[in-house]
């Protein structure tokens, strides 16, 4: 019998190539790690019990290549795919390496550089349907500034609307089966970037032609960083109907960002978010998008994409021990949650209006006097978190 922490293709646990590939090189320092063949990625996920990996087109196909580099390196790598039973569910593009992204893609001062951002899009989309994706993911790394004359953000978001319709035309037109997910990020590599939360990204997403084609590809780390509670976002991105795919990772506080493997960081954040995703219905992939620490070899870079796994499992088990536990049942009436589900006025407002009872002769300071029992429900998710229970 498995292990009951070992994952399978089930679990749908995936990975980016660029986080085990990540080589370890910092502002500060150089790599630490010779560089990842993305074939021998996908055979050692698979060998863990990963269901697929994701890439940028610069990961997979190094930028500049000819077409016939092109074709075989996506011809060894979709053989690899083959192979080992492995999927790609999404793929993005990277217009934040290289030099000429420097001022932003989709949002550059520059009008040929935009053009040329969305014709390298248009490529790694095909790429993308090419490998069987249901997702393209879009990060606006350099979609920016650090100075306040240097971008006139409003005219900035004109753009970037302009870049998600043409995207959204472009996907439509070719009749891929994609849908367009935004990843919001408050900062870094830009001093702050555009759309830097999910609630920025739920509301420009309204504004698009095709606001049914766009969703989120939220990240732990990247709300955690603007101080905000992730779970909270998610749980905002679900109700919108836009979790359409997301980014796990770990994260400890307001900081650079940290990239950690899941688990570590914000844990009780991670217990909270696995319960969200496991009770809501979410059937996307479990995507990590994390670097293995840089202090660590090879062997470090497989043991923390397992630990990523693992803790995901892990968190799965406690989250659900927790919604089984009598007592949780108990305490979570007593603090009135079930309420919560029952509509304010589902009568209408009229009878609103003509009920005293509502307001007339409500006794308020005998509701105020009502305790929430909270605390006792936040201890019992706590010592099931930690396996005390
Ligand atoms: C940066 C990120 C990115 C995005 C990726 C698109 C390099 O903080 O999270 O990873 O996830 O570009 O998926
Ligand atoms: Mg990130
Ligand atoms: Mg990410």
């Amino acid at each position: 019998m498995p292990e009951r922490f070992t994952p399978t293709p089930e679990d749908r646990f995936t990975f980016g190539l660029w986080t085990v590939g990540w080589q370890g090189g910092d502002p500060f320092g150089a790599p630490t790690r010779p560089a990842l063949d993305p074939v021998e990625t996908v055979e050692r996920l698979a060998a863990l019990g990963a269901h697929g990996v994701t890439f940028h087109d610069d990961d997979l196909v190094p930028f500049g290549s000819s077409d016939t580099a092109r074709e075989s390196a996506v011809t060894r790598f979709r053989a690899a795919l083959d192979r080992t039973g492995m999927t790609v569910p999404m793929a993005t593009a990277n217009l934040f390496t290289h030099p000429v992204f420097k001022d932003g893609a989709f949002t550059a001062n520059d009008r040929d550089v935009r053009r040329y951002a969305l014709r390298k899009t248009f490529r790694a989309i095909d790429l993308a349907a090419e490998l069987g994706a249901r997702v393209y993911v879009a990060w606006g790394g350099r979609e920016g500034a650090e100075s306040g004359a240097a971008k006139d953000v409003r005219t900035a978001l004109d753009r970037l609307k302009e870049a998600f319709d043409l995207l959204g035309e472009y996907v439509t037109e070719q009749g891929h089966p994609l849908r367009l997910a935004i990843e919001p990020k408050p900062n870094e590599p830009r001093g702050d970037l555009l759309l830097p939360t999910i609630g920025h990204a739920l509301a420009f997403i309204e504004r698009l032609e095709r606001p049914g084609l766009v969703g989120l590809n939220p990240e732990v780390g990247h709300e955690q960083m603007a101080g905000l509670n992730f779970p909270h976002g998610i749980a905002q991105a679900l109700w919108a109907g836009k979790l359409f795919h997301i980014d796990l990772n770990g994260q400890s506080g307001i900081k650079y960002d940290q990239d950690l493997r899941f688990g570590a960081g914000d844990l009780r954040q991670a217990f909270w978010l696995v319960d969200l995703l496991e009770t809501a219905g979410y059937e996307g992939p479990r995507h990590f998008d994390f670097k293995p620490v840089r202090t660590d070899g090879i062997d470090g870079v497989w043991e923390s994409a397992r630990n990523c796994m693992r803790n995901y499992l892990i968190l799965r088990e406690r989250a659900a021990a927790f919604r089984a536990d009598p007592d949780v049942q108990e305490a979570l009436a007593a603090s009135r949650l079930p309420e919560l589900a029952r509509p304010t006025a589902g009568d209408g407002l009229a009878s609103l209006l003509a009920d005293p009872t509502a307001c007339e002769t409500f006794d308020v300071d005998a509701a105020a006097r009502r305790s929430m029992a909270f605390e006792r429900l936040d201890q019992l998710a706590l010592e099931h978190l930690l396996a005390t229970r």
